[in-house]
């Protein structure tokens, strides 16, 4: 597939890119900043929050698929928020509908559902709970998911939102040991919402196979999404900290803490 990447240039961008062309899928970049050094796809420099600047990208290339990275990883103020997650989704989906773009892959995350308490053992978190927020950053990945789905019931188009844990190299905390998302099954959660025939709106849990998990990964699986590593096996490099009890016990981990309480909108 012909891929566009927004925020290409981030975290996630830049090991799914290298990812994506190693599986056989071309790649065009799209970010803020310039290409990193060393990248050698197709890129454009813009704000996807800029319909002009998004519209002008599409004018110039032509994709099977969108995967729409871009946007700040971590609270902001609610219209920041609206602009960083809501305002850029519709952007891409408009271009899309225009350029007949049927699917688009969404770096959602578990803070759209960060509110929502751990189970009784044994039970899992499924993408049938609430959207219930933690952050103005959940509520941005809530609304965007909204559009998302209100552009499948419109026009058609296939659209899924992976409701990503921890993307990092390794887990660092106890938390992540539940929550962690390795390099490679992004590669592979990515790939699978990409291809998986006709998912309509689609929601998973972008978590690796971790012994401890606690999200339900049953609706990755059901896209074609078999995640190969397990958070287990860096367990004995983890140190517990006392902070762990309270982000063992929503699903946001440290966001639903009130050192993340603040007023929706700055004042000057
Ligand atoms: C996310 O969605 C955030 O972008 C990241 O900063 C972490 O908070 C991550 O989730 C997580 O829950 O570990």
């Amino acid at each position: 597939m012909r891929v566009l990447v927004t925020g290409a240039a981030g975290s996630i961008g830049q090991v799914l890119t290298v990812g994506l062309v190693d599986r056989g899928h071309e790649v065009v970049g799209f970010d803020r900043v310039p290409a990193p050094d060393g990248t050698d796809i197709p890129w454009h420099t813009g704000d996807c929050a800029d319909a002009d600047a998004v519209a002008a990208v599409f004018a110039a290339e032509s994709l099977d698929g969108v995967v729409h990275l871009a946007g700040v990883p971590d609270e902001q103020s609610l219209p920041d928020s609206f602009v960083s997650h809501v305002v850029t989704t519709a952007a891409l989906l408009d271009a899309m509908v225009e350029h007949e773009v049927r699917r688009f892959v969404y770096a959602g995350s578990n803070h759209a559902v960060g509110r929502t308490p751990r189970p009784a053992d044994g039970e899992l978190v499924t993408i049938d709970h609430r959207p219930r927020p933690d952050t103005f950053y959940g509520v941005g990945k809530v609304a965007a998911e909204a559009v998302m789905s209100l552009y499948v019931d419109r026009y058609g188009i296939d659209a899924v939102s992976c409701r990503i844990g921890s993307f990092q190299p390794e887990p660092q905390t106890v938390r992540q040991l539940s929550t962690w998302l390795s390099h490679d099954d992004c590669v592979r959660m990515v790939e699978a919402a990409l291809t998986t025939p006709a998912p309509g709106y689609a929601v998973l849990y972008g978590i690796s196979a971790n012994t401890r998990a606690w999200w339900d990964l049953a609706p990755g699986r059901e896209l074609g999404y078999e995640p190969q590593d397990d958070a287990e096996t860096f367990s004995s490099r983890i140190a517990s900290r006392p902070e762990d009890e309270v982000e063992a016990s929503y699903v946001g981990g440290p966001f639903v803490t009130e050192e993340f309480f603040r007023p929706a909108l700055d004042r000057s």
